[in-house]
């Protein structure tokens, strides 16, 4: 099992990223490190499904260009449930240009992702200069930026010298590299970098008790909560369909923030 050294409760007091700190704020007192993918093409069908699972998650995660009806009127509701509910937001825009384009693309355009997104991730494929992009906007709002140092798909080659470099920028300036995204934690707790985990479900490849649906048919490969978190020692699950997919998102949301809450305080326990 991986060893934490730090609670999530005291990583918070010593974050030296804005967006960071407050996540890991939100995570204790709601007792949730569960994210939920809301990859819904419809914006009435994402904010109503927001509203059902906010109590039970940290954050919510966003496709945005996936949204037909895209408005600023659907992210301003959408700011307003997380509010409310003590909820924070991740674009997974996944930026992969030169540091100009992605600093556009950031800030500018229908999207303007820098102005709502508490969180957004980028790829570091370019080189470091991505992170050089992004870095106004981000240092000027408080932002938080992830990278992506592993993918949860078969054949990824978000691997060798790319996950090295993504985890060097981040343990060089957690200050505005708040996280990496990978399968499991690839820096020690005291490095101030929060680790997030997609490709989760309970029915994970290793799940002992649903039958697995170890992935999807376009290369996705599922964990359980307990593997990402309590083997691997993410801190963040992502959860997209496990729970918008399930005939009953509330109960699946609950049942995934229990899974994954148990799985980090065994793993602060022991
Ligand atoms: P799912 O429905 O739980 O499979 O959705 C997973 C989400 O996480 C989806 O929005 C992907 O774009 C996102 N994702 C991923 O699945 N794997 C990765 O390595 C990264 C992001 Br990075």
């Amino acid at each position: 099992h991986h060893r934490r050294t730090l609670t999530l409760e005291q990583r918070a007091a010593r974050c030296p990223n804005p967006a960071g700190r407050r996540l890991l704020e939100i995570i204790s007192r709601k007792r949730t490190n569960l994210c939920i993918s809301l990859d819904m093409t419809d914006s009435a069908e994402i904010l109503s499904t927001a509203r059902l699972v906010a109590p039970y998650v940290c954050l919510f995660k966003t496709h945005v260009d996936i949204v037909a009806d895209f408005s600023q009127d659907f992210v301003a509701e959408l700011t307003a449930i997380a509010e409310e509910h003590d909820v924070l937001i991740f674009e997974d825009r996944k930026f992969a240009d030169i540091g100009n384009t992605a600093r556009l693309q950031y800030e500018a355009g229908m999207y303007r992702i820098a102005e709502w997104s508490h969180f957004t991730n980028a790829h570091v494929v370019s080189g470091p200069g991505v992170v050089d992009g992004l870095r106004g906007a981000a240092e000027r709002l408080g932002r938080g930026l992830l990278l992506l140092a592993e993918m949860s798909s078969a054949g990824s080659l978000v691997t060798g010298p790319v996950t090295e470099l993504a985890v060097e920028l981040a343990a060089r300036e957690p200050a505005l590299i708040t996280g990496l995204i990978a399968g499991g934690a690839l820096l020690p707790d005291t490095a101030d970098v929060i680790t997030m985990s997609p490709g989760v479900s309970l029915a994970g490849e290793d799940s002992p008790t649903a039958r697995p649906a170890a992935g999807d048919s376009f290369g996705q490969q599922y964990v359980t909560p307990r593997r990402a978190i309590m083997d691997r020692g993410t801190d963040v699950v992502i959860v997209g369909r496990a729970i918008i997919g399930a005939a009953d998102p509330v109960a699946a949301a609950k049942l995934h923030q229990t899974a994954a809450w148990q799985a980090y305080e065994q793993s602060v326990a022991h």
